[in-house]
């Protein structure tokens, strides 16, 4: 049962997963952490700007469906404990190459909801850079869990119809026998009396499960549902106004000076040819709003009603017809990560695609990235970049 359950919520994890690393559009400029990744790119492809709420619901999904099995998972390695320690190793080649697949999948599971959850904690200790690391323990723990589907599913498939589900759930301690003796020796051989029934362990861990989920899912719904977000780490209530929502990094945090953002700041914009705008300038051109998310790698979404002037226009003055053009957005932070995030041509040409200068009615805080920062449709949260000072649009398809 755990098994199953396992294998259908990793599926979506892994989906979503794999889902997130094309949404971060490795193939522009700039924008890829694993330059090694070879093969494994194999499937990437254009992440589009429709429907808007698509990566806040997948990556919202793998962060939430991560944590909500992180009972079962516990559950599923304490179950077969000793087969993990099991000697000798393997008495046929058939099972040492089981075995070894075992090492991969346990250790891979183990690796990848540690390094995931240490992420969505902002909890950056291990001494490796986290994309990399969770896209290639991703490819191997999947490698090994086919293997291990191969192998197992039909006597998972087989322990489960061996039992009425609702008779056992109708089975108390007193009713609990243990299991007869079975070919893979998971089974104890002289098991001492039972301490939980069947039902007592999968409500043990469905409600440590219905916990998990619970204490998660309002980071990514956002709204009232906010103040349920327990496991989020960080704030679950902010003020009313039109600045007062989830801030990813501060400015003082990454250096970013009110000097620098100030009357002085010009934005750069490179196409055909370079020019320099003041805020003023971008003010008195045409302005368009729009209610777009932000959703975060880490989980978390909230939507906000931005204002500014679109991509596409400044594409356009930059002498480069939107459609055919990507651009790179350089920010004015210079320490730590995001200081720049490349877009595709797509994303330059839709017209909900903005340098916003105005959130929900007034100027962006320093904080939310003033004087200018982007907002795409669908984007995950960190191609949002804040303190924007230049703007490279480069021809992509001529
Ligand atoms: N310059 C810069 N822009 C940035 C970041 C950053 O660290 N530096 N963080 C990004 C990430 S990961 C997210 S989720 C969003 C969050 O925007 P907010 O802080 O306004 O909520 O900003 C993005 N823009
Ligand atoms: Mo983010």
């Amino acid at each position: 049962m755990l098994g199953l359950v396992l294998l259908v919520g990793l599926v979506i994890v892994a989906v979503t997963g794999l889902l997130s690393y094309a949404a971060y559009e490795p193939r522009l400029p700039g924008n890829d952490t694993t330059p090694t990744k070879g093969l494994l790119g194999f499937y990437l492809f254009d992440w589009p700007t429709n429907p808007v709420w698509m990566y806040r619901l997948t990556q919202g999904a793998h962060v939430i469906v991560g944590l909500t099995l992180v009972p079962v998972l516990l559950a599923k390695l304490w179950s077969v404990i000793p087969k993990l320690f099991a000697w000798p190793p393997a008495r046929s080649i058939a099972e040492a190459v089981e075995r070894a697949s075992l090492v991969l999948l346990v250790g891979g599971a183990v690796f990848q909801f540690v390094t995931g959850i240490l992420n969505i904690q902002v909890f950056y200790v291990f001494p490796f850079s986290f994309y990399p690391a969770h896209l290639y323990g991703a490819w191997i723990f999947l490698v090994a869990l086919v293997v291990h589907v191969v192998v197992r599913l039909p006597k998972a498939i087989g322990a489960v119809r061996s039992r009425d589900l609702r008779r056992e759930l109708r089975t108390g301690l007193a009713g609990t026998r243990p299991e007869p003796p079975d070919p893979d020796g998971l089974v104890a051989a002289k098991p001492a009396p039972p301490t939980m029934s069947r039902r007592g362990l999968l409500a043990f861990v469905g409600g440590g499960s219905v916990m998990m989920f619970g204490l998660s899912v309002g980071q990514t719904v956002d709204g009232p549902l906010r103040r349920t977000a327990l496991l989020a780490p960080r704030g679950r209530e902010y003020g009313t106004g039109p600045n007062d929502f989830q801030i990813n990094k501060t400015a003082a945090s990454l250096g970013v000076t009110a000097a620098e953002t100030g009357a002085q700041w010009r934005l750069a914009v490179a196409g055909a040819g370079r020019l320099h705008l003041s805020r003023e300038d971008l003010l008195a051109m045409p302005l368009h709003t729009y209610a777009l998310p932000i959703a975060c790698v880490e989980g978390w979404s909230t939507e906000q009603i931005w204002t500014g002037v679109r991509l596409a226009d400044l594409a356009r003055l930059a002498g480069v017809p939107p459609g055919s053009a990507g651009v790179t957005a350089r920010s004015l932070q210079r320490v730590g990560y995001f200081g720049q995030a490349s877009l595709s041509a797509g994303q330059v040409a839709d017209p909900r695609s903005l340098l916003a200068l105005r959130v929900n009615g007034a100027d962006l805080s320093l904080d939310h990235g003033y004087p200018a920062r982007i907002i795409v449709p669908n984007a995950p949260g960190v191609h949002n970049t804040k303190w924007v000072r230049e703007l490279d649009f480069r021809v992509e398809r001529p």
